[in-house]
């Protein structure tokens, strides 16, 4: 298994609704290492560039103005298969769809407001990467006890 880089944000209503401090634990908790982590507006620029591959699907206009419609929390989370990692703690994509334990079914009810957005695979993880965060907003370090969570370390 690789260590791998992907991009994480909580939406508008992780924020709005006080679960930053909850979401933020369960992927640390795992062992995850914060790269990067910003709060910021984003503009419709992003919002459009980070969903294209959604683009002209019914539910497109309605998720580019969730994302602007309050502050998001942007992060960059480092480790051991983080890509798919981080998804499986974060869960269905519609909440209904998830099981107690995941993020979006603990926290969240409905498809369009499922708190949280993690990069499907490496090639997508990187582009968004390189689309949230400048390089040098990157930063590499290695957290106390990774011996504690890596038999191998
Ligand atoms: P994910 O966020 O699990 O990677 P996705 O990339 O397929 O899911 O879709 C991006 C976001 O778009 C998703 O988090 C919520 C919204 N979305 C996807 N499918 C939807 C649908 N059928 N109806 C409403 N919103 C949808
Ligand atoms: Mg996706």
């Amino acid at each position: 298994m690789a260590v791998e880089r992907t991009l994480v944000f909580l939406k508008p209503d992780a924020v709005m609704r006080g679960l930053v401090g909850p979401i933020l634990n369960r992927l640390e908790a795992r062992g995850f290492t914060f790269v990067a982590m910003k709060l910021l507006h984003v503009s419709k620029e992003l919002a459009e560039k980070h969903y294209a591959i959604h683009k002209g699907k019914p539910f497109y206009d309605g998720l580019v103005r969730y994302v602007q419609s309050g502050p998001v929390v942007a992060c960059v989370l480092e480790g051991e298969d983080a890509i798919a990692g981080c998804r499986r703690l974060m869960g269905a994509t519609d909440p209904r769809k998830g099981a107690p334990g995941e993020i979006r079914f603990d926290y969240a009810q409905e498809i369009g407001r499922n708190l949280v957005h993690g990069s499907d695979g490496p090639q997508t993880a990187a582009t968004e990467i390189a689309l949230w965060f400048k390089p040098d907003e990157l930063v590499t370090y290695r957290r106390a006890g990774h011996e504690w969570v890596h038999e191998k370390a």
